[in-house]
């Protein structure tokens, strides 16, 4: 078996890596040699650059109909903790940020069993209506395909709808794990792993870009997360459709698996490093600060990472049911180019699709 400073060597000279090189990698080679890799693959792309953007998250409703083990955030119809927002509150939300500078609204939620594709069409038209200047980066493929199935519409004419009321990009939730063994114990009614390729590889054909999210640090092992990684690398060959990768570590504070705890942070690294390395050709990696929370999002820069999500204004709370460190995720503009700069690289507002700002 090849030797992991073999292996390394040929991937910095721009070799791709074999699932079964990424394993001796992730097992074998010292955590500095890959960041330090990673970081070179990461210059050769974005240079000194650290990305963020100016954004915020609407979340219509944390009714679901899905039953995932890892969540914090969803309630059951009824309970004093479930919200379902009118079009006309998100309305409101959006008007506070009339002004503000933001130039992307994040829309993602629970599945609600009663919301038709008319009601996300609608709420996309109004929101865009409110804040044309912010791009609607929209809905996971898990609601997409729900919504769309259930108004017995092909993917293709589902997203083109969405796409003519303002959807300009889809984020990269519901990914979870690929392995269809492992979703079953962790997800086992949620959309599945072929749907969330479905709407990821309509929406690149209809020239929409997405994101690719991967849920880690739970029951999967190494080999899974390479296979998540992988299969993502074979879509991105065929559709040049990604603009980033966002690795989530399972935060595990008020879910049904709890007692797994958390994976330490030198793990996190570890991820972040191979993701740089196994998509070679996914532009950017990002270390989405709102779950790892603020120290671990500067050390993750000098693993490979060129992104780090926005400034939020406190409008999710997905991370924060599930234990993260900030409870009103805020990042202000010069507190995120005092992290970036603390790290050594330059900070770069962006829009949603990778624009320079500024
Ligand atoms: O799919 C839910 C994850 C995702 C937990 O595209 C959890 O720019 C950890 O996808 N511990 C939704 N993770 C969030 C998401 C996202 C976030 C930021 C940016 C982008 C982007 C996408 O959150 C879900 C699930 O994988 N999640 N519960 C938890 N307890």
């Amino acid at each position: 078996m090849e030797k992991w400073e073999d292996i390394l060597s040929r991937v910095a000279d721009g070799a791709r890596l074999s699932s079964e090189d990424a394993l001796t990698l992730w097992h074998d080679a010292p955590l500095w040699r890959l960041a330090e890799v990673a970081v070179e693959k990461k210059r050769s792309i974005s240079d000194d650059k650290v990305f963020y953007n100016k954004n915020f998250h609407i979340e219509p409703t944390n009714v679901c109909l899905f039953n995932c083990k890892f969540c914090s955030y969803r309630r059951p119809r009824g309970s004093a903790e479930a919200w379902d927002y009118s079009i006309e509150e998100m309305e409101a939300k959006v008007r506070s940020f009339v002004g503000k500078g933001a130039t992307e609204m994040h829309i993602v939620g629970g599945v609600h069993p009663d919301h038709t594709i008319e009601f996300y069409y609608e709420l996309i038209r109004r929101v865009k209506a409110i804040l044309p200047e912010a791009a609607v980066k929209a809905y996971t493929a898990i609601e997409l395909s729900y919504m769309i199935r259930k108004a017995g519409l092909s993917v293709r004419d589902g997203l083109q709808m969405l796409i003519d009321a303002g959807m300009e990009a889809i984020p990269g939730g519901g990914a979870e794990i690929f392995d269809e063994e492992i979703r079953k114990q962790i997800c086992p009614d949620k959309g599945s792993t072929q749907e969330w390729f479905e709407v990821h590889r309509t929406a690149h054909e209809l020239g929409l870009k997405t994101n690719a999210t991967m849920l880690y640090g739970h029951i999967e092992s190494v080999e899974h997360r390479i296979d998540h990684l992988m299969r993502l690398r074979e879509l991105q060959d065929v559709t040049g459709g990604f603009n980033a990768f966002i690795p989530l570590k399972y935060r595990n504070y008020g879910n049904p698996m709890s007692e797994i705890g958390e994976v330490p942070i030198v793990d996190d690294l570890r991820t972040l490093a191979m993701s740089r390395l196994i998509l070679d050709n996914v532009p950017h990696i990002k270390a989405y600060w709102v779950m790892y929370g603020k120290q671990t999002t500067e050390m993750a820069l000098s693993f490979g990472a060129d992104d780090v999500d926005g400034t939020i204004e406190d409008s999710t709370k997905i991370y924060s049911m599930a234990g993260a460190d900030d409870q009103r995720p805020t990042m202000r503009v010069e507190e995120m180019h005092a992290m970036v700069e603390r790290a050594g690289f330059r900070a770069v507002e962006r829009d949603t699709h990778y624009n320079e700002i500024g």
